[in-house]
């Protein structure tokens, strides 16, 4: 999937997706019309994710079961001529956001100074703006195709229109960074022969600039998807992405993922020295520890992660290439090894499971000033004890759900009996619950009210629920039989004291049915002359 070249249509009618999407794109080209006078010459749309289950194990490189959503990113835009003013402008269709206006410079290159960006852009990462993810995009698409001696990009002008409710776990900053990549890379002649795969790759490298050192699971379900099937995504030994048909549209009847938002705002760019990037860092270290512990071979420069450390120690190779057969048998004897991690039972017995900076340089074999350098110079993070042991057991219980969630949904077969069905449904379900406790338990990185909205999801007849992308706040997600889901709907609206006084469009805003949508792709209105009608 990641071969395939990013889809350019010519015409609305190629867009395999629903009136409701397509009505929505034509009323973006006409609001850019009236705004700038002119036709846009593309639109650029990438959708949010839903996470399905595998929270916080992209970045150890463990595959991860994510599916596109039906709401998105639409950025229309159209070049100026170059002897206009240079630089972007960026209008919001949403009222509340000003428009912005920013002009990247070239960078004066410094001698003898390896791997310098060409290009600079002010990008603010101490507050959460919308901009700064259209810049995001705008960074890799100038570093990588604007180097020096190569002409300048084209002054550009853009409007951009969201359904996706930010910092809620539905990946709203990397469709905007995708959107925006593509935006850019197609007003300025550079989507010639890009591929998916190299899309993602970018993405992911132009979405570290807000300050988030992410995996890439999100800009690979934003790029990838098809309707109808999620994704298998895996990192290791490169970023491949398998599409699975889901059992839940084939069941009687059929059953839904519902995504429910908590209401409660988490704000991943500025918190990330506290949260995000703290687990980044813990996830890290662990890794060396374990690898320590277990007796296999890392280089002393090398940031292994978890992933690795599993192959290596599996395989006794050390540069496995890790054969998946072996992986989940891999992941059960690991996980009686990750007791290694834990700390000495005098502190285990006060009730702290963490370990000091300075416990932790120590375990890690490195002597400090190396420590510093591998692992805290390229990120800020904050915290008095490091979780090791926890965070390890949620990564490696975590991966091993993903397998078998994934088995699940290719053993079942389109022919299935109900009765076998509903197992099926209520197995998903339980691993959904199990990975929620873990994330909540182990990786912390849940919150009250999403602990309460699913634990209410549960008792409102969900077969399974749990947080989805980095928590904190953001959205559950709950597997629910499709007749089900108005009653579910309402049975949230009495129980969630957020959601009380939320009715009809409101209510439909917060609590959602949603089914697997399509990926990423530009719509070319220059072509027909006019923007579409
Ligand atoms: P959100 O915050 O839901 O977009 C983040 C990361 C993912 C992954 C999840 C946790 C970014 C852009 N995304 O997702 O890569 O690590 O948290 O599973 O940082």
């Amino acid at each position: 999937m990641a071969e395939l070249l990013v889809p350019v249509y010519t015409s609305i009618d190629q867009v395999n997706e629903r009136n409701e999407q397509t009505q929505k794109r034509i009323k973006v080209a006409e609001e850019f019309r009236a705004r700038y006078g002119r036709n846009p010459t593309y639109i650029a749309r990438a959708p949010g994710r839903v996470n399905l289950i595998g929270e916080h194990i992209d970045y150890a490189l463990f595959g991860v079961f994510p599916a596109a959503i039906e709401r998105d990113i639409l950025i229309a835009l159209a070049p100026r001529p170059l002897n206009d003013q240079p630089g972007v402008i960026v209008a919001n269709a949403d009222p509340k956001y000003a428009e912005q206006r920013f002009s990247p410079s070239r960078a004066i290159a410094t001698a003898g100074a390896r791997d310098q960006d060409a290009w600079l852009i002010d990008i603010n990462t101490n507050e959460l703006r919308w901009d700064s993810y259209v810049k995001a995009g705008y960074y890799g698409v100038l570093n990588n195709f604007f180097r020096e001696g190569e002409s300048d990009p084209t002054p550009v002008d853009m409007l951009i229109s969201g359904t996706i409710p930010a910092g809620s776990g539905l990946s709203s900053s990397a469709a905007i960074v995708v959107a925006s990549t593509l935006g850019f890379l197609a007003v300025n002649d550079k989507l010639n022969g890009m591929t998916k795969g190299r899309l993602v790759e970018i993405a992911v490298a132009n979405e570290k600039r807000v300050g988030v050192n992410s995996g890439g699971m999100d800009q690979a379900a934003s790029v990838i998807s098809t309707p109808n099937s999620a994704l298998y995504i895996s990192f290791y030994p490169t970023l491949s992405a398998q599409l699975i048909e889901l059992p839940t549209e084939r069941t009687d009847p059929p059953a839904v993922f519902v995504i429910a938002n908590s209401l409660v705002v988490s704000d991943k760019a500025v918190s990330a020295k506290t949260q995000y990037n703290l687990r980044v860092v813990e996830t890290l270290v662990g890794a060396r520890i374990l690898a320590n512990r277990l007796g296999v071979k890392i280089g002393r420069q090398e940031k292994v992660t978890f992933r690795e450390v599993l192959g290596r120690w599996i395989s006794g190779d050390e540069r496995e290439s890790g054969k998946e057969i072996e992986m989940e048998k891999g992941l059960e004897s690991i996980l009686e090894e990750v007791e290694s991690l834990k700390p000495p039972p005098e502190t285990v017995a006060s009730g702290q499971l963490g370990v000091t900076m300075e416990e932790m340089i120590n375990l890690s074999g490195l002597p400090q000033s190396e420590f510093h350098q591998l692992y805290l110079s390229w990120v800020e993070v904050e915290a008095t004890h490091f979780h090791l042991y926890n965070r390890a057991r949620h990564v490696f219980s975590e991966a091993l759900r993903v397998l078998q969630f994934r088995n699940l949904c290719l053993k079942s077969q389109p022919c299935s009996q109900p009765s076998s069905a509903e197992e099926t449904l209520q197995a998903l379900g339980n691993l959904m619950n199990e990975s929620h406790r873990s994330c909540s338990d182990l990786f912390d990185c849940s919150c009250p009210e999403l602990d309460e909205l699913t634990a209410l999801a549960r008792a409102s007849g969900a077969y399974g629920s749990r947080l989805t992308g980095a928590g904190w706040g953001g959205c559950t997600v709950s597997l629910v039989s499709e007749s089900k889901v108005e009653d579910f709907k309402n049975k949230l609206r009495a129980g969630y004291s957020r959601y009380r006084d939320l009715t009809g469009e409101k209510l439909n805003e917060v609590v959602f049915a949603t089914k697997p949508s399509s990926g990423a792709f530009v719509l070319q209105l220059e072509v027909l002359g006019v923007a579409q009608k």
